[in-house]
């Protein structure tokens, strides 16, 4: 037990130490009831993807599923190792946060490399190789079993003061998820990165410990954190990218019938995600302004956008040297994918 505390670290809660306690041994494949933590309240994103799924298994199997929301079993990193030692069957994980485990998922921070237009996007989460074929491979060599990816929006800066241009983010303490490439990214940007994990960013824009961020609108409304800063600037650089994953012994060891449960729930979920952020953008930014109508909105213009993109380059380079030939070639595939998915 002594060992098992130690692996959870900070973060984590009681309730995670007692179900480590009583279910270490009864992580298999029979579990009645499956465990699914994400990184994020019921009623967003994540949160409802988690709903469709649970919703779809107690339909279509004897087994119920059990959500964990965010907090209710420590940061990110905790949900991830307690999937990976089997605590938990099913985890939600954004590329951000998988960055040490996977070098190579931090290329969803190249910026500008995932397309603006929504049907575009679509199209490429649906067909991508690199996501559909080539990451499997790469979280199975981590003990998981990658379901699915999919993107959450459109990700917006915020800062206290307005962003016109790289310059405006001199000095700026920005917060980054906790992964080297996002650090790379916004130093090209200017700013002074400061990799955190989610818990610690409200209380940090709060204190003056960090005066930027970055998330999708959606998020920026739900969690408040239009309350602790003055300005959004949405840039175009990237959509927020998320992947749910299964402890791959455990899935594994699932019966056939179980098995294509499964993936069935994951494309009925992954089908509803999409439908459900229709919008969803617009409208959690028109909430932002009724909320606090002296909030700065700019959406800066393809002339104001372009030194932000020269970036784009640089930051693919230090991705290729991070990662080597394992990141280039995901890399490529992404560039190839992405033109087919242009083409449809
Ligand atoms: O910025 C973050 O850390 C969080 N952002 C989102 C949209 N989801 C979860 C993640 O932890």
């Amino acid at each position: 037990m002594t060992k098992l505390l130690g692996r959870f670290g900070r973060g984590a809660s009681a309730l995670a130490i007692a179900l480590a306690a009583t279910s270490l041994t009864a992580a298999s494949a029979q579990a009645d009831t499956w465990r699914y933590a994400f990184e994020e309240a019921l009623e967003e994103v994540q949160g409802k993807f988690a709903q469709k799924f649970k919703e779809e298994i107690e339909a279509n199997t004897d087994h119920s599923v059990q959500l964990f929301p965010f907090g209710t079993l420590g940061e990110s990193d905790d949900i991830m190792e307690q999937t990976q030692s089997g605590i938990l069957q099913f985890v939600d994980q954004s590329p951000g946060f998988t960055g040490a485990l996977i070098p190579e998922a931090q290329v969803f921070f190249v910026p500008y490399l995932l397309p603006q237009d929504e049907d575009t996007l679509q199209e490429f989460f649906r067909t991508s190789v690199a996501i559909n074929e080539m990451f499997p491979e790469l979280y199975a060599e981590q003990g998981l079993e990658l379901l699915t990816m999919f993107p959450e929006g459109e990700v917006c800066m915020t800062t206290q003061e307005p962003v016109r241009s790289p310059a405006d983010l001199d000095e700026v303490k920005f917060r980054v998820m906790t992964n080297p490439l996002l650090v790379e990214s916004y130093q090209a940007f200017g700013a002074t990165p400061t990799p955190l994990p989610w818990g610690e960013v409200y209380g940090a824009l709060q204190t003056g410990i960090i005066q930027g961020q970055e998330n999708p609108g959606f998020f920026l409304e739900s969690t408040k954190m239009y309350e602790v800063t003055d300005v959004i600037t949405c840039i175009g650089h990237n959509n927020f990218t998320t992947a749910v994953m299964a402890n791959k012994d455990f899935y594994d060891g699932l019966s056939e019938e179980d098995r294509t449960a499964v993936d069935n729930a994951i494309t009925a979920a992954f089908d509803y995600i999409l439908d459900y952020q229709s919008g969803l953008q617009e409208e959690s930014l028109a909430k932002i302004k009724e909320a606090k109508p002296e909030m700065e909105i700019n959406i800066l213009s393809e002339e104001e956008r372009a030194p932000f993109m020269e970036t784009a380059s640089a930051v693919e380079e230090a991705f290729i040297e991070m990662t080597g030939d394992s990141g280039k070639a995901i890399l490529d595939q992404m560039k190839t994918d992405l033109q087919n998915a242009e083409g449809e």
